[in-house]
């Protein structure tokens, strides 16, 4: 493989372990706890690292290894590590990015687990946390301080889909705390679509049950950015604190689904646009957020940040009440009400009694998600069909 190989080539071939002899196409799943070491010499240069090579899946495996080779080549990073979770990444990173006495600067529109983790989880270990409004400067310039360690926000926003200057954001924390790490949640997005680490970034995450994944039956967590960062994390904030590792069996099929990134987060992005689309002109449509659209705050940003296409998500709102909203979820037949997105059927779910439902009321009008916001993840269906489904119940509106 070569170093300049496209995005097409490194999502299928980065990682690639031989085992001659056998030389099967697809990695086979390493279903091992532990290792054998040949001597109690080797088993010691292991754990001082000072020999290459596994010893406990806790600490590493081969499915874990290859899947952030793989996405560390598709961030531009330069390595990457895989968790159990989303939230295993969030806690993994943040718990070694960041210590009692610091302070965590972050986006105020925040997947609501993470919301939960930053205000409720890390403020009880003595970590200074704030949340503001990142696609205002000025507001995040205020709020820096000197003890300021570590900057996060999501972009596009869960569930709003407000859009973050990543540049600017990452070229102000690095100006005013030389020493702090800028941190993007890439999972709206993908790298398919947006690299946070080419734009300034130090560390990207995602929740890589999403579009990584794509098809809906995995729970799993990822990170990629600088090697030294990413083997702490590996070795203290995953092996020590958070314990949060992936099986081998979820990192054989991430791996698989990655395979296919390109070509299925292209056709979200094809089918989300029509759908914003068609959702825009229709009159019991009072919203709709989408970053593809003209009407959204910062298309111009979507377009400088966002190569490929805008993302398979859209935020909208009814020109009705509350009970008629759930009503025309209720009715649905083609999109599915539930939680999570980015996998092949079209899902939808209403944020504040739902996915961010850990925060207050006040927070969630702070952070500019509606009460009556619904979330479409939209699917790989014929878009026609999605596009039907919802114009059935929007015309009994
Ligand atoms: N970051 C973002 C932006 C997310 O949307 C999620 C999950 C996570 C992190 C956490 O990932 P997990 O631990 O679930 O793999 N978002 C979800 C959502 O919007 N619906 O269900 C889960």
């Amino acid at each position: 493989m070569k170093n300049t190989s496209g995005f097409a080539t490194k999502q299928i071939h980065i990682g690639k372990i031989d085992i001659p002899g056998i030389a099967p196409l697809a990695t086979p799943i390493f279903q091992t706890s532990t290792f054998e070491f040949e001597t109690t010499a080797q088993g010691a240069n292991r754990f001082a690292l000072e020999e290459p090579g596994y010893i406990y899946t806790r600490l590493g495996n081969p499915n874990t290894t290859k899947i952030g080779q793989k996405l560390a080549a598709l961030e531009n990073a330069e390595a990457g590590m895989a968790m159990a979770s989303g939230m295993g990444a969030v806690t993994t990173v943040l718990w070694t990015a960041l210590k009692a006495g610091d302070h965590l600067l972050a986006d105020d529109a925040l997947y609501g687990c993470t919301f939960s983790y930053f205000t409720h989880g890390l403020t009880r270990y003595g970590v200074d946390v704030t949340l503001v409004d990142f696609s205002d400067l000025e507001q995040v310039e205020k709020a820096i301080r000197p003890n300021t360690k570590v900057f996060y926000f999501e972009s596009p926003t869960n569930p709003n889909l407000k859009l973050i200057d990543i540049e600017a954001v990452s070229k102000l924390a690095h100006e005013r705390c030389p020493e702090a790490k800028v941190i993007v949640d890439n999972t709206f997005a993908t790298p398919y679509i947006q690299k946070p680490i080419d734009l300034g970034a130090d560390v990207v995450i995602h929740s890589a049950t999403k579009y990584l994944n794509g098809h809906g039956d995995v729970i799993a967590g990822m990170a990629a950015g600088k090697a030294d960062f990413i083997q702490e994390c590996t070795l203290f904030g995953l092996k020590d604190m958070t314990g949060a590792v992936l099986g081998p069996f979820e990192a054989y099929l991430i791996d698989r689904g990655l395979k296919t990134l390109d070509i299925r987060v292209q056709k979200h992005c094809d089918n989300a646009m029509k759908v914003a689309k068609f959702l825009e002109s229709h009159p019991a449509v009072a919203r709709v957020i989408y970053p593809g659209l003209e009407s959204h705050p910062r298309h111009e940003l979507a377009k400088r940040q966002m190569k490929n296409g805008f993302g398979g998500i859209i935020t909208f709102e009814l020109n009705t009440t509350r009970e008629r909203s759930a009503e025309f979820v209720n009715s649905l037949e083609l999109c599915t009400i539930a939680v999570s997105l980015g996998d092949a059927e079209t899902l939808i779910e209403h944020p504040a009694t739902m996915t961010h439902s850990t925060y207050t009321p006040e927070a969630l009008e702070e952070a500019g998600i509606g009460e009556s916001m619904l979330r479409l993840s939209v699917g790989l269906e014929d878009s026609e069909d999605i596009i039907n489904d919802l114009r059935t119940q929007l015309d009994r509106i």
